[in-house]
């Protein structure tokens, strides 16, 4: 086939997409990714950070995207990490390692998780123990009962994948602490919003580092760090706990790979790298605001519709109570607006990222009115 009949089809297939550029993707937690991520990325498309004796600058700049990410969310100077594909290997590597690490076979997992969890305890033949959940996020004051002499780790969320909440980590590291047990903090999502949340006073709760008793993070440089796909970032207390998970890699520059992936792309470290550099924590405060800004405007109109709100939010993420919420959503997309939906509890979820324009929210909820009404 010729290089120009390729370009065709493959503009043919992209028009099917939908754009982040309409302002219309509603239930994503991607964005358009920065253009100088876009930029770097493709300065490091053939770099791969399994290999690193290969690409020992590649690999510098994945340390040093760990080192700044570690800053943000309080690391101390004993901690470490790796860059990863997104939250779900995040999440998997972190109970991979505690697994290792205590010989357990139970993780506790609040209702509201992502399955990423469910995933890595299929992989892994781990035991689910649900925390139940009090206006729908982990109820800490059931977590001394659930905690069993079996229990590797605890898992917390900072920005729950439906509803945006916020776990009361604090209260839950200072439980595990006290029984000994890891705790780790899937912030895939929040982990870009919520320090800069507590910078402008948005939210006084402490998610990272900060809080006693928490040995591990996701932070996905994808979602609301306005890199490209596939970057996420799984940040630990102690560095060497990577041992836990070490292998031998005969075949590589370097003797050792403690990651899940082999071949990783450098890429994505690079992308993660530039655009954390550029936008500063002064940038990423300034796209906080102003998704705050549009999710807390969002509410408001929603609320003079007559629409009930399922929880605050805590961050830029809103649930919208309906009745037959998956045919709402379909209806909804009808219209051309891709919301999230949770058909168990009957709300659809609307993620304000980057891409959604305050000045849309207007047509949006004349259309969701319509749709319901
Ligand atoms: N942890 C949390 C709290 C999440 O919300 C997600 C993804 C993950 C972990 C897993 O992250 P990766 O998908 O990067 O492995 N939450 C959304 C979801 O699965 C992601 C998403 C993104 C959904 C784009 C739709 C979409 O168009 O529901």
């Amino acid at each position: 086939m010729k290089k120009e009949e390729i370009i065709e089809e493959l503009k043919k297939a992209r028009s099917k997409d939908t754009v982040f550029s309409s302002g219309r993707i509603l239930g994503s937690m991607c964005t358009r990714p920065h253009p100088l991520a876009v930029k770097a990325y493709r300065m490091f498309i053939e770099t791969n950070l399994g290999d690193p004796g290969l690409f020992r600058g590649t690999r510098e700049l994945e340390d040093n995207v760990i080192k700044m990410t570690g800053e943000m969310l309080h690391a101390p100077p004993s901690a470490g990490g790796k860059m990863t594909s997104g939250g779900t290997e995040s999440n998997l590597t972190a109970l991979w390692i505690f697994r290792n690490m205590t010989k357990k076979k139970e993780v506790i997992v609040p209702e509201s998780a992502h399955f990423s969890f469910t995933k890595a305890s299929s992989l892994m033949g781990l035991k689910i123990k649900v925390l139940p959940s009090k206006n729908y996020v982990a109820d800490a004051g059931m977590l001394r009962e659930v905690i069993s002499r079996d229990t590797a780790c605890v898992v917390g969320i900072a920005g729950s994948t439906n509803l945006g909440l916020i776990d009361p980590i604090e209260e839950m590291g200072e439980i595990c602490e006290e029984k000994g047990v890891f705790l780790h903090v899937d912030a895939a999502f929040g982990g870009f919003v919520i320090p800069f949340l507590r910078e402008m006073g948005m939210t006084e709760k402490k998610f990272d580092f900060e809080a006693n008793g928490v040995s591990s993070i996701s932070i996905d440089p994808h979602k609301m760090g306005m890199s490209v796909i596939p970057s996420g970032i799984l940040l630990l207390r102690e560095r060497k706990w990577l041992d836990a998970i070490s292998v031998e890699s005969a075949c590589t520059h370097t003797r050792k790979q403690m990651s899940l992936l082999g071949t990783r792309p450098g890429a994505a470290a690079a992308a993660s790298y530039a655009v954390m550099k550029y936008m500063g924590k002064e940038g990423y405060r300034k796209i906080v605001e102003k998704c705050m800004d549009t999710t807390l405007y969002a509410e408001r109109r929603l609320k003079e519709e007559g629409f009930e709100i399922v929880a605050e939010p805590e961050t830029n993420l809103i649930g919208v109570k309906v009745e037959n919420a998956g045919k709402v959503a379909k209806m909804l997309s009808r219209l051309g607006w891709k919301v999230g939906v949770d058909e168990e509890n009957g709300f659809i979820r609307i993620v304000f990222m980057p891409h959604v324009k305050k000045k849309l929210i207007g047509e949006f909820v004349k259309d969701f009115r319509s749709v319901v009404s």
